[in-house]
């Protein structure tokens, strides 16, 4: 899975992504300080499953604070887009092109108000510029970059449907797999947006703009990071939004997120990522004391900086992935690690492909599973709940 964050310029793309990878980028408030995408890992929050049987899980992969254990999310930062990339301005198609294989978007925006449509801060005396164009900005760059990728192969491909009587729903799956389409997506949207499908070889501009704007909601659903809610009219800016879209909107401090991630590291506090409050352990200076007590306001206003909301939302509640542990009937493997993988499962998985993600050949020999929390035997057909423990009996 993999997640891809967007906005404008000067947003915070690259702080959120810092805030959740604690990798070393650029951040500067200027536009397009980042040019090459950055890659790194970030983590999504679930409960310790561990810690229903008195003990704390050692993970593989992500690490444990506090009774949570945090898995890891591949996460995409990018160049900032403005008007007009599709068509090659800013940094254009260039890095739109990296975006193709993600799985969702987060989109980050400056609530502060403080950033111009470009990412150019405003005078401070200035006009307030309403972070609400933006997501608008944003949306139809996404659906021309849709609309781009449509066009390019749109006459040949419909006119070959129509000599060849190929199916609609196949041929475009076919077509844009790099894109992530399913054939469940597009016929979904056909019967969503009532498409006449018979002739799409004689579809006006208009339809096919339709059609793409469809396609990019469907298969690249976003969630909106309503970032800088920290600055004067951050709370404001961010009621404002949340009334005007239906998207999930989340208040999102990612400078103090950051910070407190780095005050972490450095033993100052203890903080666990996703929660409204720290505990200082360290010998802090009046600096760092005040820098703290600001960010304790703000996140006590907004119940947490918001970072980890957003992407346990997106992996949770839009995705609908759910996370499952391997387990034995002592919880551990042969070193005495407990629980050492959580695995991240698309929607309506089974037992059955679980016992094929740990391995080939525990689901070639699957006989069943059983839940380490209720002791029960299932079947190859269970369907995977979020926080399940499963130990499979192989042949
Ligand atoms: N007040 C405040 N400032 C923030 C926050 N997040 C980021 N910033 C500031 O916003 C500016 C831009 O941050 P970046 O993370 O570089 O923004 P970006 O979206 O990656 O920018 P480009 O790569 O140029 O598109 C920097 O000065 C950050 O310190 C926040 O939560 N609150
Ligand atoms: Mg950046």
């Amino acid at each position: 899975m993999l997640i891809g964050l967007v906005g404008k310029p000067n947003v915070g793309k690259s702080t959120f992504f810092k805030a959740a990878t604690m990798s070393d980028v650029l951040i500067a408030n200027y536009p397009f300080a980042t040019i090459k995408p950055n890659h790194g890992v970030g983590y999504v929050k679930v409960k310790d499953l561990a810690v229903d049987f008195g003990k704390h899980s050692n993970p593989r992969e992500g690490y444990v604070k506090g009774d949570y254990r945090f898995v890891p999310v591949e996460l995409y930062d990018v160049a900032g887009l403005v008007e007009g990339a599709s068509e090659g301005k800013g940094l254009g198609n260039q890095f739109l092109d990296n975006l193709t294989g993600v799985d969702a978007f987060i989109q980050v925006v400056d609530v502060s108000g403080e950033t111009d449509a470009e990412g150019k801060p405003v005078n401070s005396e200035g006009e307030n510029y309403y972070p609400g164009d933006d997501i608008k900005l944003i949306e139809k760059e996404l659906d021309l970059w849709y609309l781009g990728i449509l066009k390019k192969v749109w006459k040949v491909l419909t006119r070959n449907m129509v000599v060849q009587k190929m199916d609609f729903s196949v041929e475009i799956t076919k077509q844009f797999s790099g894109l992530k389409v399913s054939e469940e997506d597009v016929k979904h949207i056909i019967l969503k947006e009532s498409l006449d499908v018979s002739k799409p070889v004689d579809w006006t501009d208009e339809q096919l703009m339709n059609f793409a704007r469809a396609l990019r909601k469907e298969t690249k659903p976003m969630i909106i990071a309503a970032n800088k809610v920290d600055r004067p009219k951050g709370l404001e800016n961010f009621e404002k939004i949340k009334k005007e879209f239906d998207y999930p909107i989340v208040a999102c401090f990612s400078e103090g997120e950051l910070a407190l991630k780095e005050a972490d590291k450095a033993r100052l506090i203890d903080y666990v990522p996703g929660e409204k409050d720290f505990e200082v352990k360290g010998e802090l200076g009046e600096k760092q004391k005040e820098a703290l007590n600001n960010i304790k306001k703000t996140i006590k206003e907004t119940n947490s900086t918001g970072v980890q909301d957003v992407l346990n939302i997106a992996v949770f509640d839009i995705l609908n992935y759910v996370a499952v542990y391997p387990a034995g009937s002592k919880l551990e493997d042969g070193k005495g690690n407990v629980l050492p993988d959580c695995y991240l499962m698309p929607p309506n998985s089974t037992a059955l492909d679980f016992a094929y993600k740990i391995h080939k050949d525990i689901g070639d020999s699957f006989v069943k599973a059983i839940d380490v929390k209720t002791k029960q035997a299932v079947g190859k057909d269970y369907k995977l709940k979020m926080g399940d423990g499963l130990e499979i009996l192989t042949r």
